[in-house]
C-alpha cells in the first residue's frame, strides 16, 4: 500500500473502515487533545472529505491548565468524555447533527486506540452502551446504537498508520504493553527530565522532589522510595514504580 497504511492492521480493517465511512452520514474523528496532529488518521480524513467530518479533541481535561488550544479544522471541538457532563453531551450532539440535515443520521466514531471513542458514545447515550477500557484494543465489532430518533452511532476499532513507531504508539497509549513496560517507563521518566511542566506534574502526583535527578532511573527510584515501593531487602522496587509510572503516563498533561 503506497499510502503507508494497512500492514499492522490487516488490509481488511482499512477496507472495512473505508466502507463504514462510505455508509455513514457523519464521521467523528476522535483525537487526543494533547497530541492533535499525532493522533489524526489522515487517510480516513481523505476518505471522509471535510463536509461530513467532525473533529473532536477529547481528554481536554488532561491538558495543562491554561494551555493554548490550537484551532481545529472544520469547526472541530474540544471535549472531555470524562468531565464534559450535560454541556459536553449537548455540544457533541449539536455538532454532529449540525453537519447534515439527514435524519436519522448515522455517525461513526473513528480514531487511534484509547482516545476515548467509546467514552464519547457513552456520554451521548447517557449510559455504558459500549465497553470502555484503559487497555488499547477492546472495541472489536460494529454495533449501531440508537441515541434518539435523530441519531445512530457506532464506533470502530482503533486504527493507526502502519508507519508509526512503537515508541510513539506507547506514548499515545495506543498499544498494550507486555514485558517492555519498564523500558517505556524509563522513557517517560526521561521526558519528565526534559519538560519542566511534566516534572512538576509528576512531583505533585507522587509528592516527591525530582529536582537534580541525574537520569530516568533516579526519577523512578525517588518515586519508589517516596511511595514505599520497596523490595524485601529495602531496595526500591523499580518494576512496581515503573508500572505505576506507565499508568500515570496515560493521564499526563503531555504525551
Ligand atoms: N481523563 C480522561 N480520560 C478519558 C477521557 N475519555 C476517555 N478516557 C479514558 O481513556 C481510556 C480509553 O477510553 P475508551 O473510551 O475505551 O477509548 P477508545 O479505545 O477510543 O474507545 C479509558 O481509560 C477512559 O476512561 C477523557 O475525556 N478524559
Ligand atoms: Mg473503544
Amino acid at each position: 500500500m503506497g499510502s503507508g497504511y494497512g500492514q499492522r492492521h490487516p488490509k481488511d480493517h482499512w477496507t472495512f473502515l473505508r466502507n463504514m465511512i462510505h455508509g455513514a452520514d457523519v464521521i467523528v474523528e476522535v483525537l487526543d487533545a494533547r497530541d492533535i496532529e499525532g493522533t489524526r488518521l489522515q487517510i480516513a480524513e481523505r476518505w471522509t472529505g471535510s463536509k461530513r467530518l467532525l473533529v473532536v479533541a477529547n481528554k481536554a481535561d488532561l491538558l495543562h491548565e491554561g494551555a493554548a488550544r490550537q484551532r481545529l479544522q472544520n469547526k472541530g471541538i474540544y471535549l472531555s468524555a470524562k468531565e464534559g457532563g450535560a454541556a459536553g453531551r449537548n455540544l457533541l450532539m449539536r455538532s454532529i447533527l449540525g453537519r447534515t440535515g439527514q435524519r436519522p443520521l448515522k455517525a461513526i466514531f473513528i480514531g487511534y486506540p484509547n482516545v476515548g471513542k467509546s467514552s464519547l458514545i457513552n456520554l451521548l447515550v447517557g449510559r455504558q452502551a459500549v465497553k470502555v477500557s484503559p487497555v488499547a484494543g477492546t472495541t472489536k465489532d460494529i454495533q449501531w446504537i440508537r441515541v434518539n430518533d435523530e441519531l445512530m452511532v457506532s464506533d470502530y476499532r482503533g486504527m493507526f498508520p502502519k508507519s508509526e513507531k512503537k515508541e510513539s504508539l506507547v506514548r499515545k497509549g495506543a498499544v498494550k504493553l507486555g514485558s517492555e513496560q519498564e523500558k517505556y517507563a524509563f522513557e517517560f521518566a526521561g521526558r519528565a527530565l526534559i519538560s519542566r511542566a511534566l516534572r512538576r506534574w509528576l512531583e505533585k502526583r507522587y509528592d516527591v522532589d525530582l529536582d537534580g535527578a541525574a537520569g530516568p532511573e533516579e526519577v523512578i527510584r525517588r518515586i519508589a522510595v517516596r511511595r514505599g515501593w520497596l523490595l524485601k531487602g529495602g531496595e526500591p522496587n523499580m518494576g512496581e514504580a515503573a508500572r505505576h509510572l506507565l499508568r500515570a503516563m496515560m493521564e499526563a498533561p503531555e504525551i
